[in-house]
């Protein structure tokens, strides 16, 4: 019995140091907008908490037609445009990804029906080791998970009109 009971503990204490060594991608300041009936995006925080450099390769969802990976890179006239990055984002152990306004974000292309505020958009993020991640994100302003300490402020002084950006250059399908 005392061995038996032993190996419980051991076990258990297994048990509860895994997940905070090799654990999750934790997501984040997730939320969704979209300024036209055709388009949308989505930004999140994507923090590696699973002991090895990743990789979010791609994103599904049924909520539009297409859904990529996106990103604002300045053009030669200082117009900021939207480019599709095929081969994603890194991020490394212990570091993140931040999707943001005028950033990185995930785009919706041809929305199935148009969002408004407080519809869930359903998402998977598909990492290179990871796997898929399903996640719901909540259409609003702001991220709804409360997390804002997160050096939020500096992207406040990003122009949000870039999101007008988004939907002039939005191929239609
Ligand atoms: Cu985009």
């Amino acid at each position: 019995m005392a061995l038996k009971s032993l190996i419980a503990a051991v076990a258990a204490t297994l048990l509860s140091a895994l997940p905070a060594f090799a654990g999750d991608m934790m997501i984040h300041h997730t939320y969704a907008i979209s300024n036209s009936p055709m388009a949308g995006a989505a930004f999140m925080v994507v923090h590696n908490m699973t002991g090895e450099d990743d990789r979010l390769i791609d994103v599904r969802s049924d909520a539009a037609q297409r859904v990529e990976l996106h990103t604002h890179i300045a053009g030669e006239d200082g117009v900021m445009k939207m480019v599709h990055i095929e081969e994603g984002f890194a991020i490394p152990a212990e570091g993140e990804v931040v999707l943001e306004r005028g950033g990185k974000h995930v785009m919706f292309m041809g929305l199935n029906s148009a969002w408004k505020e407080g519809d869930v958009i359903v998402l998977t993020l598909v990492f290179e080791k990871a796997g898929e991640i399903t996640i719901e994100i909540i259409v609003g302003d702001m991220p709804t998970d409360g997390m804002m300490d997160h050096s939020s402020m500096d992207h406040s002084s990003m122009d949000h009109s870039s999101m007008s950006g988004d939907s002039s250059t939005t191929p239609s399908n």
